[in-house]
């Protein structure tokens, strides 16, 4: 019997196809872009990177799947030069998805007249279709996406 067993495993484990794939964790705790980082560094997860179109849609479609509509921290944020970056992984950031008209920098006088540079999945106050991204200011309190990296069985 352990035999067999071991034979369906086995066979199993060969017909399966094994791929990376991500699992998507969202806090609806309202932090700061500096706060979620360590957040979800804390929780041995990393605050969430998008590298293309794929992982972007794997995302999207786990939001929507799971209600969330709102706006989400990501980890992007920018260097001095204005190119954005993943603070997480320390890549330039090569795709985007930006909302139409941002990122657009918005100086206003809550933020100092200083500009916005950190990325957010959607506005806190938005709902789906078009989705994208937007730069906002880091000390906003948003909820945020943190990720970890599995191994799936498809
Ligand atoms: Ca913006």
């Amino acid at each position: 019997m352990i035999a067999y067993y071991h034979f369906v495993f086995v066979t199993l484990f060969l017909l399966a196809d094994i791929i990376e794939c991500q699992k998507y964790v969202v806090s609806l705790e309202p932090v700061n872009w500096y706060q979620a980082l360590i957040n979800c560094k804390n929780a041995g997860m990393e605050l969430a990177s998008i590298h293309s179109e794929q992982e972007q849609n794997d995302l999207d479609k786990f939001l929507r799947t799971n209600g969330y509509d709102k706006g989400y921290w990501l980890a992007g944020t920018k260097e001095g030069n204005g190119q954005f970056y993943w603070a997480t992984t320390g890549t330039k950031m090569i795709y985007t998805k930006w909302l139409d008209g941002q990122p657009d920098d918005a100086k206003f006088d809550t933020n100092f007249y200083e500009g916005e540079h950190c990325v957010c999945w959607g506005f806190p106050s938005y709902r789906p279709e078009p989705i994208g991204w937007n730069d906002m200011t880091c000390f906003n309190n948003i909820s945020y996406i943190c990720q970890r990296f599995e191994y799936c069985f498809i």
